[in-house]
């Protein structure tokens, strides 16, 4: 018996062991990322199997003083963080839709060699995880970004960032190395025009961005934030640029580049250059050692975008004057000579008190609709042939009131008609509480040529109770 219980003993820890084995052998590397400025730590490492976690997030954040803009992210900002991998790399690569995403979301990697660049194999629903796996074949700096349908409208609300692949053994050594990224915004409003604004498909169409940023947002990396460097040091940027339109020329007010890997390929192809072309979609390494001290400003060179869009960055050079290499009169502040935001006419605001009239919940329903509703279905409710339908005189939603209330609560899949035009989509449930959804039906049903009289909250209540009932 003894015997016996002793055998066992003995198989189980063999089985274990074996197990244990199997899970070790499946472990992964898992690369870390950085978040812009920050760019991380240069790779020793020879190549191997690694794992990448990413997720995607929507954040309402700053995209300028007074200014708040419903980001669409990679790790919660914007631009996503920098992927550092190696040449040779075999990539398990995880995308992770936070459960709050209103959205499906996907990545397309400049990086992969393969159909979309990833971008089929990782849609994801909110809440949920996709995964595949790549081998970096080539070493250099790529752009990644949203690819999912509206791509444009993925890309221009932030889901972008930059992945490089180091050659085994790594760049060169610097000092410093930084992690930029410019891009493209279009809102409602103008230039700073205070509130939460909405993206406007329209400008982006029309490629008029009111915003260029580096960073994410009007200075996301000036005064206080801005990087630091000191004088005889060696610098290294790496600038992508996310777009979704507008193509960079990058320059560093108050210095040269020593180096340019032209287009973020690896060869370092050009000497003493002043500004770099950042196509779209593309990324740039730049080198450069600083000499004096002072505040070396990157911009756009498309100069109005830098000083009246928001195209400024800084480095801050701490140490010695050097007369010989330059001498003038140093100031610390800052070039910034018309003001770092040009304030537009600010919007009244526009808070309401309980009991509200019929115009006052109609107001406070536009609000709303602004709010959740128009990144899909269009500031003027007319939708997106194909993928979101209109609501502006929409049939399928004027015939039944009392489901598209239910459609606001649960969301909606599968096939529908609107106006003779087929939709198979995805419309997420909508966390809004009875009576904003009273308020948003109340608008919709009676904007743009639609009339019905207005829903009150306890009908709202009414109709949530009876679809969880059944
Ligand atoms: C993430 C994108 C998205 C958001 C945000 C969104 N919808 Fe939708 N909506 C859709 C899609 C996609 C469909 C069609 C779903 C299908 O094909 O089954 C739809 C369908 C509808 C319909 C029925 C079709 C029609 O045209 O009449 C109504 C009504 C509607 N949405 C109202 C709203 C309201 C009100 C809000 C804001 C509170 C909202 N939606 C927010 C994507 C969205
Ligand atoms: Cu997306």
């Amino acid at each position: 018996m003894k015997n016996y219980l002793k055998r066992i003993l003995l198989l189980t820890s063999v089985l274990l062991f074996i197990f244990d084995a199997g899970v070790l052998a499946e472990q992964r590397l898992q690369v870390p990322l950085a978040y812009a400025p920050d760019a991380g730590k240069t790779l020793t490492r020879s190549p191997g199997k690694v794992r990448v976690d990413l997720e995607t997030k929507e954040v309402t954040g700053r995209l300028a003083d007074g200014v708040e803009y419903n980001f669409w992210t990679f790790g919660g900002t914007v631009p996503g963080p920098i992927i550092r991998i190696v040449e040779g790399d075999e990539v398990e690569f995880h995308l992770n839709n936070h459960s709050s995403s209103k959205m499906p979301h996907n990545i397309d990697l400049h990086a992969v060699t393969g159909p979309g660049g990833g971008a089929a194999a990782s849609l994801t629903a909110p809440g949920h995880t996709s995964t595949f796996s790549f081998k970096a074949l080539s070493a250099g700096l790529y752009v990644y970004h949203c690819a999912t349908a509206p791509v444009g409208m993925h890309i221009a609300n932030g889901m972008y960032g930059l992945i490089l692949v180091e050659p085994e053994g790594g760049l060169p050594p610097v000092d410093r190395e930084f992690y930029v990224v410019q891009s493209d915004f279009y809102t409602k409003g103008k230039y700073g025009q205070e509130g939460l604004q909405p993206f406007s498909m329209e400008k982006a169409i029309d490629e008029h961005a009111d915003y260029v940023v580096f960073n994410g947002s009007v200075g996301a990396m000036v005064g206080d934030n801005a990087v630091r460097a000191k004088v005889g040091e060696t610098v290294r940027l790496f600038i992508g640029n996310g777009g979704p339109n507008l193509v960079s020329s990058f320059h560093v007010i108050g210095e040269i580049f020593d180096t340019v890997y032209t287009e973020g390929g690896i060869l370092p192809n050009q000497k003493n250059v002043q500004s770099t072309l950042i196509p779209a979609g593309g990324s740039a390494i730049v080198e450069f050692k600083v000499e004096v001290p002072g505040t070396l400003i990157l911009v756009d060179h498309s100069i109005f975008r830098a000083f009246n869009k928001g195209a400024i960055a800084m480095i801050k050079v701490e140490g010695e004057d050097n007369s010989t290499v330059y001498s003038g009169k140093q100031a610390d502040t800052i070039y910034l000579p018309e003001g770092g935001a040009i304030q537009e006419v600010l919007v009244a605001s526009e808070e309401s008190l309980t009991p509200m009239s019929h115009q006052e919940r109609l107001s406070r329903g536009q609000r709303l609709y602004e709010q959740n509703c128009a990144a899909c279905h269009q500031m003027e409710g007319q939708g997106i042939v194909g993928v979101f339908p209109p609501l502006a005189s929409s049939d399928y939603l004027m015939e039944d009131l009392e489901r598209a209330i239910g459609i606001v609560i649960n969301g909606l899949e599968g096939e529908i008609i609107v106006n003779g035009e087929r939709y198979n989509n995805i419309m997420p449930s909508q966390r809004l509480n009875d009576s904003d959804i009273a308020n948003v039906i109340g608008y919709i049903s009676n904007a743009w040529g639609n009339e019905s009289r207005l829903y009150s909250a306890p009908e709202v209540a009414t109709i949530r109770a009876s679809l969880k009932s059944h």
